[in-house]
């Protein structure tokens, strides 16, 4: 039985800023759910957001009201080892809300896992792979910075992949930024650029050419999301990839944009999918219609990046790899034992369920009161 459902938010400063077309985070707040069962047993989900109401339509303190006040009261005494059941009634009864429903259905299936004896991966369908390559933002405004940033990434053996958010400044500004840092790192880095919306498409058009032509691998939302027959557009003018991010806020997104050749590369999120489970249907309408996969964040720590790992350690194919540094850009940490970053690889957790425990002595000292 669903015995309380709690929702817990923590403000936690990131390393140095990190400046998206929308914002520059200096913060980043937790959105952590704990869900604890009858027979003792506790799951815990995420539905952390970028930079409050900058990126989505849902912010920290949105999610833990719309938890608190109309989705804990739908489950509360619901059978805790019947999961689809239990957000069967959530997402019948509640519009919207896919941070939400995502960390309520992370947490019922971290305890379902548990109580199985088992890894999370394995409820979702079973893992192919116990590492993820993992890209690493650069995202500090600063071209000089930025290199040093990745040159230091790379000599730690950290990362390899780096995506350069764009889109606040000049398009000629940001084209120059990009292909001075990809001069500068060579055949050593797969450089890739996410552009958060930002441009129009004939910006668009004349970016991505010279982008191309100076070798960058990926290009991440450049337009508006809505902008289904310009993303078509451009998927079909240019060879370099163009990849959906915040076009994509489930399966019928995902069908929509594959039918119409609006992408090359979707970037699977659990949060902006609306849980674990949709987001393993957004990755099957992709590899059914040769759209190739990438494993998104929004910038989550220990538990949605742990989370994330067991469902994309599930892809047969991970083309373009994951982003799943989340917790690498936070100052605190708030697991007991971090995530493993290796030779440029997120180890996917082993043991039950998510596989990470919450130290809740840091979360006491973190969580707002
Ligand atoms: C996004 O749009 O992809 C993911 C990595 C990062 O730096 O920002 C996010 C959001
Ligand atoms: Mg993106």
């Amino acid at each position: 039985m669903i015995h309380s459902i709690e929702t817990i938010l923590a403000d936690v400063p990131t390393i140095r800023p990190h400046q998206l077309s929308v914002t520059t985070m200096r913060t980043q707040t937790l959105v952590l759910v704990r869900v604890r069962c009858g027979d003792g047993v506790e799951g815990w989900g995420e539905a952390t957001t970028i930079g409050g109401l900058n990126y989505g339509e849902e912010s920290p303190e949105s999610i833990k009201a719309n938890i608190d006040t109309h989705i804990a009261p739908l489950l509360i005494g619901k059978d805790a080892t019947r999961v689809a059941a239990a957000m069967a009634v959530v997402r019948k009864a509640i519009q919207g809300n896919r941070f939400a429903k995502c960390a309520i259905e992370t947490a019922l299936l971290d305890a379902q896992a548990r109580r199985l004896g088992i890894p999370l991966s394995e409820l979702l369908g079973g893992r192919v792979r116990n590492a993820l390559p993992v890209a690493w933002t650069l995202a500090s405004g600063d071209t000089t910075k930025d290199i040093a940033e990745a040159e230091l990434m790379l000599e730690l053996r950290r990362h390899r992949i780096f995506k350069l958010k764009i889109g606040a400044r000049a398009v000629h500004d940001d084209v120059a930024h990009v292909l001075a840092i990809k001069q500068a790192l060579g055949n050593k880095a797969s450089v890739r650029v996410d552009v958060n919306q930002a441009w129009t498409e004939l910006q668009a058009m004349e970016a991505i050419a010279a982008l191309q032509d100076g070798g960058v691998d990926l290009i991440e939302q450049p337009i508006a999301a809505h902008n289904q027959a310009g993303m078509a557009r451009l998927a079909r003018h240019f060879t370099v990839p163009i990849m959906a991010d915040e076009a994509l806020q489930g399966p019928l997104d995902a069908y929509r944009y594959a039918t119409a050749g609006a992408a090359d590369v979707f970037a699977v999120k659990i949060t902006q999918s609306a849980g674990l489970t949709p987001a393993a249907q957004v990755a099957t309408v992709a590899q059914l219609s040769g759209v190739a996969l990438y494993g998104g964040t929004m910038l989550e720590g220990g538990i949605g990046t742990a989370a994330s790992s067991h469902l994309f350690a599930t892809f047969p194919e991970l083309a373009f790899g994951t982003e799943l540094f989340g917790p690498l850009l936070l100052t605190e940490e708030v697991l007991q034992e971090p995530l493993v970053y290796q030779d440029f690889m997120l180890q996917v957790p082993g043991g039950h369920g998510l596989g990470v425990t919450v130290d809740m002595e840091k979360l006491g000292r973190l969580r707002r009161q």
